[in-house]
C-alpha cells in the first residue's frame, strides 16, 4: 500500500477505527486503514461502507508509515507495536481527534472525562444520568461503549459530554482540556501494555493535561495531578470526614452514614441503592461533578436515589434462604475485587463467601488475604489460576479448590448460612472459561434461578 505524507493512517478496523474513518471522511481527509490482524472481525464491514480506502491487514513493518502526515490509533493497538515509528509523524488517538473537533465549535460544549483502573463505567454513567435529571442536552460514552467521535456525529448540539477514557486513550491524547477531570483510584491493571505501574499512572495523569478542575480521591494519592499546573480548582472525595468546602466524604451521625459536603450532610449513605462503601465513594465523585458544573442538587440527589448501578457491578440479585447473592463479574483485577471485599464487608450481618478465578494476568493476590481474614468464611478458586489464588490466600482464609464457577456456586450454597453473603468477584479476566466478564455475569445469575421458582 502507497503511503503519501497527506495520508492519515488509520490503524484499528474496530468500534474506534469506524467511527475515525466516519469523522475522517465527513471531513474530506485522505486516509488509508490498517491492522495487524490478516483478518481482522471488522474488514468486510468496513470494505462495504468505503469501498475506494486502502485497507492494509498484517505486519506493519511493510508499510512505510514514516511517510504518513499522522498515525491515528485504536485504543487496543500499543504504541510499541513493531513497525510503528518511533520518531517522525504524530501518533494520536480518537479523542485527539475529538477534542480538535471540539475545539472547532464557536460554542465549545462542557467536557467531563473520567479516569481510573476502576468505578470509570460506574460514576460515567450516573454523572450522565445526573445531567440528564437536571435537563442538559448529554452525551455519555468514550470507553464505555460508544467512541467520542461516533458521539459528536450523532448528537451535534450536545451541551455537555461525559467521556470514560481508559489509560489506552489517554496516552494517545496529549492535550485533553477537559472542563472537569475525574481520576477515581488507580490499581494495578493493564501492566502488559505500559511497561509497569508508572506507565501506567503517567498515562492516567494525562486526564489532567489542560483541566479546568479536578476531581480526586483523598483515599489514593495517584489520583493527586503530579503536574498542577494550569489545572484551577481542585475537588476531592474520600472516606473520611471532609474539613473543607472543597471536600465531598463520609461522616457518621447515630447509626448512620452520611454524605457529606464539605460540613453539611447531603443524603444518607442507606439512600444509595447500590452495594458497599466503593459504591458511596463513586456516588461523592459524581456529587463533586455535579456541583462543579453548576447543576442543582435536588434532581442530583434524586439520581443516585434511583441508581441501582451497572450489571455485573456489585449487583445484589438474589436473596436464598437468607443468604444475598452479589454478582460484580466485573470485578476483573486485584483493585476492583478489594474494593468490594472492604465496600460490602463493612456492612456485612453475617460472613462473605467470596468466588475468584479465572486468568490472574500476572496480578499479586496478596492483598485480598487480609480483608478475606477479616470477613470471609471461605473463599472459593476455580478456573486457570486457581491454584495461584489459593496459594497467596490460603494461610490467611479456608479456601476450596474446584474447576468451575458452578462447582464454586454449588459449593458456596453448601457452606453459606443465614446473612451470610456470597459474592462472584473473581479478580482475573474471564476468557479462560467464558467470552467475557457479561457471560460469566450471565451464568452466575442463571445457575440462582433454579433456586428461585417465582422470579
Ligand atoms: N487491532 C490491531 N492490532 C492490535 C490490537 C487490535 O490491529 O494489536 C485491531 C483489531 O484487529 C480490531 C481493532 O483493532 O480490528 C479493534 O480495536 P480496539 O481493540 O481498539 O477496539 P475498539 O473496537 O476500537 O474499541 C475501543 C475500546 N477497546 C479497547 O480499548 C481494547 C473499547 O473499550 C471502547 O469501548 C471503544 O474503543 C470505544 O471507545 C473496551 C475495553 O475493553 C470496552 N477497554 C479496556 C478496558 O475497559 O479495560 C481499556
Ligand atoms: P471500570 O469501567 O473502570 O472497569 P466499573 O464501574 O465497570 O469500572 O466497575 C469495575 C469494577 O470495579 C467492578 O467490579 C466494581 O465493583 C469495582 N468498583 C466499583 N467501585 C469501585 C471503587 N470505588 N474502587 C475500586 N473498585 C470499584
Amino acid at each position: 500500500m502507497l503511503i503519501e505524507s497527506h495520508h492519515s493512517v488509520v490503524i484499528g478496523l474496530g468500534r474506534s477505527g469506524l467511527a475515525i474513518a466516519e469523522h475522517l471522511a465527513r471531513r474530506g481527509e485522505s486516509f488509508v486503514m490498517a491492522d495487524t490482524r490478516a483478518e481482522p472481525a471488522g474488514l468486510a464491514e468496513f470494505q462495504r461502507l468505503y469501498p475506494d480506502v486502502a485497507v492494509h491487514c498484517g505486519d506493519l513493518s511493510v508499510l512505510d508509515l514514516k511517510r504518513a502526515g499522522r498515525i491515528i490509533l485504536s485504543p487496543g493497538v500499543d504504541v510499541r507495536t513493531p513497525g510503528l515509528p518511533r520518531s517522525g509523524p504524530e501518533i494520536v488517538g480518537e479523542t485527539a481527534l475529538f477534542i480538535e473537533a471540539l475545539s472547532e465549535r464557536a460554542r465549545r460544549p462542557m467536557l467531563i472525562a473520567i479516569t481510573g483502573s476502576n468505578a470509570k463505567s460506574t460514576v460515567t454513567t450516573l454523572v450522565g444520568e445526573m445531567a440528564r435529571a437536571c435537563g442538559i442536552d448529554v452525551a455519555v460514552g468514550g470507553n464505555l461503549g460508544t467512541p467520542a467521535l461516533t458521539l459528536l456525529a450523532q448528537r451535534p448540539s450536545a451541551e455537555c459530554f461525559v467521556l470514560e477514557l481508559s489509560s489506552f486513550q489517554l496516552e494517545t491524547t496529549p492535550q485533553l482540556g477537559a472542563d472537569i477531570a475525574v481520576y477515581l483510584n488507580l490499581s494495578s491493571d493493564h501492566l502488559d501494555r505500559h511497561d509497569g505501574m508508572t506507565g501506567y499512572g503517567r498515562a492516567k495523569q494525562q486526564i489532567f493535561n489542560g483541566a479546568g478542575a479536578a476531581v480526586i480521591n483523598r483515599d489514593d494519592p495517584a489520583t493527586t495531578p503530579c503536574d498542577p499546573t494550569g489545572v484551577t480548582r481542585t475537588l476531592s472525595f474520600g472516606s473520611d470526614l471532609p474539613v473543607r468546602h472543597h471536600a465531598w466524604g463520609l461522616g457518621r451521625g447515630g447509626d448512620d452514614v452520611w454524605l457529606m459536603h464539605g460540613e453539611q450532610a447531603i443524603m444518607a449513605a442507606r439512600d444509595v441503592m447500590m452495594p458497599g462503601q466503593h459504591n458511596l465513594l463513586n456516588v461523592l465523585a459524581a456529587l463533586a461533578v455535579g456541583h462543579e458544573a453548576g447543576w442543582p442538587r435536588a434532581p442530583l440527589i434524586e439520581t443516585v436515589m434511583g441508581f441501582a448501578g451497572l450489571p455485573h457491578r456489585a449487583q445484589r440479585v438474589a436473596d436464598i434462604d437468607g443468604v444475598t447473592w452479589i454478582n460484580d463479574s466485573k470485578g476483573t483485577n486485584v483493585g476492583a475485587t478489594l474494593a468490594a471485599i472492604e465496600g460490602i464487608g463493612m456492612t456485612l450481618s453475617g460472613r462473605l463467601i467470596l468466588l475468584a478465578g479465572g486468568v490472574g494476568k500476572g496480578a499479586d493476590f496478596t492483598p485480598l488475604a487480609e480483608p478475606l481474614a477479616r470477613y470471609a468464611r471461605t473463599v472459593v478458586v476455580y478456573g486457570r489460576d486457581r491454584a495461584q489464588l489459593a496459594q497467596a490466600l490460603e494461610s490467611s482464609v479456608t479456601v476450596v479448590i474446584v474447576d468451575t464457577l458452578e462447582q464454586a456456586m454449588q459449593h458456596a450454597m453448601g457452606v453459606a448460612e443465614p446473612g451470610d453473603t456470597v459474592l462472584l468477584s473473581p479478580a482475573c479476566a474471564s476468557l479462560d472459561q467464558f467470552d467475557n466478564f457479561e457471560a460469566r455475569g450471565e451464568v452466575f445469575c442463571a445457575w440462582l434461578k433454579q433456586w428461585q421458582p417465582h422470579s
